[in-house]
């Protein structure tokens, strides 16, 4: 796809909180500032949400959602079509939203454009789905007659991180709205203004007001009110296996509302002496830099076959110190700053940890240039599994998924993404992540007599 030029400065639209199709202040009346991570300069002030904003969207939600609301009342492919209508507007405004993506998060524009279209084919996939959710006639012992109802699962919650601002915010709430829930979502506070336009594309859209609710704010305040709210019936959280846990405990330790978790990745590349060398080399290199390394999927260690090691690493290098790092906006640029200083700070830190303990440094380790988070793309050598750049990695920790054999970051809208033990719970995408959104009723009734 040939990519439109960016918006060098993007007018900041919206920083207020989204509730019922509204756009208002937070009740404390404070705000934070977003950071555009290229220059370390503060691009704007959002209002800060946290729980009494968290409760008033949460009743929006429920006043959408109870029964006899427009939205209980709508027809199933009626959804449909308002989520197609989503997809088509966040398509419209591809490069404005791209422009503002580049500018909050840092990412390279041309980047940051191709994701509002990653965006809106998961927004079509699960538009989809709408009027196809159904359940089933079963064949129960006795003079009954029995059947599902796949029915929604009611108030969701969603948190979401930074890497990913857009199509995570879809993720979540495209199934949910599918299967004919309510949404109240936090963006990450590190990456607000995307978020809140695709809020205002929601209203223009033509989803009532309450279905979808957007609260920016803190972690420990406005996420934690969502994880705790009696009201809210499941919870999505993508984010940190730590605090992945936190959501969960106070999910058990409330209402027991549905839980699913996308936490971190440690993933492993695994090369074979007989791979075609410069297939490997390229698709290790982006497995690990794609998005700076911003990724739960980043292919972040690679174990090569003895034959091919040095051959490997060496080509390695070349590829690392080829990488063109520098302006976002710039359509030839391949590596953006990380998200914020405490990434930076973190990466840099851990790049340390793996000179002292004994890595060979091959190329970068530094930072680049001397405004902004940006750090040069960096290859370790002779690194052993128990050295800390092998376990904690970049940015992400633990066991992620699944498989991709002569590939990578191949990911669909149609097929389920998620990780198993401690890089989270359940799924996302394909007719997986639907499922994580709708309440199965067993419903029986007694007759006077069955027939086969
Ligand atoms: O994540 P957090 P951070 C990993 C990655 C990264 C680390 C820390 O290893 O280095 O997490 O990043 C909200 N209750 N990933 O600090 O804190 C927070 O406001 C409820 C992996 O950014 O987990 C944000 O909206 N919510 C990853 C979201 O959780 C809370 C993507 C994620 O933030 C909360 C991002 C609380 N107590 C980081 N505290 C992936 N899986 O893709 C924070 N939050």
């Amino acid at each position: 796809m040939s990519v439109p030029e960016p918006i060098r400065n993007p007018e900041i639209k919206y920083t207020q909180l989204f509730i019922n199709n509204e756009f208002v202040n937070s009740g404390s009346g404070k705000t934070f500032p977003t950071i555009n991570p290229a220059t370390g300069e503060k691009i704007s002030d959002v209002q800060e949400g946290d729980k009494a904003d968290i409760e008033k969207a949460v009743a929006a939600a429920k006043e959408a959602f109870k029964l006899g609301s427009t939205w209980r009342r709508m027809d199933a492919s009626k959804r449909g079509k308002l989520l197609r209508s989503l997809a088509r507007l966040i398509e419209r405004d591809a490069v404005y939203l791209g422009s503002l993506e580049t500018l909050d998060n840092g990412k390279p524009y041309k980047q940051a454009f191709g994701e509002m279209f990653f965006s809106s084919s998961v927004i079509d996939y699960y538009a989809g789905w709408a009027d196809k959710i159904q359940g089933k006639t079963i064949p129960i012992d006795g003079d009954f007659f029995c059947y599902t109802r796949h029915e929604p699962v009611g108030i969701c919650g969603a948190i979401i991180p930074w890497n990913y601002p857009v199509p995570m915010f879809v993720w979540k709430i495209a199934p949910a709205l599918a299967a004919g829930n309510v949404v109240v979502i936090k963006p990450a506070e590190q990456t607000p203004l995307t978020a809140l336009y695709v809020g205002a594309l929601i209203k223009e859209a033509g989803f009532p007001p309450g279905v979808v609710n957007i609260v920016p704010g803190y972690g420990p305040t406005a996420g934690a009110a969502i994880s705790n709210n009696m009201d809210i019936n499941k919870v999505a959280f993508t984010g940190s296996t730590e605090i992945g846990q936190l959501v969960m405990q106070a999910a058990a330790g409330t209402n027991l509302k549905r839980t699913t978790l996308e936490l971190g990745g440690k993933s492993p590349n695994i090369i074979f002496a007989d791979a075609d060398l410069d297939m490997a080399v390229a698709a290790s290199h982006e497995a690990v830099m794609t998005n700076m390394g911003q990724c739960c999927i980043a292919g972040s260690r690679t174990f090569v076959q003895e034959d091919i090691y040095d051959k490997f690493v060496e080509r390695s290098i070349q590829k690392a110190q080829q990488r063109k790092v520098g302006d976002p906006y710039d359509q030839s640029t391949q590596h953006g700053p990380q998200v914020d200083e405490e990434q930076f700070n973190k990466i840099l830190e851990l790049i340390e940890s793996g000179k002292k303990e004994g890595a060979s440094l091959k190329t970068g380790g530094g930072r680049q240039g001397d405004k902004g988070y940006f750090i040069q793309p960096t290859v370790f050598a002779d690194v052993q599994d128990n050295m800390r750049i092998a376990k904690e990695e970049v940015i992400f920790i633990n066991i992620y998924y699944c498989f991709m054999v002569n590939c990578y970051n191949v990911v669909n809208a149609q097929a389920p993404f998620g990780g198993y033990k401690m890089s989270g719970l359940g799924r996302e995408l394909g007719e997986y992540g639907m499922q994580q959104y709708i309440e199965v009723k067993n419903v029986v009734i007694k007759i006077p007599q069955k027939n086969s």
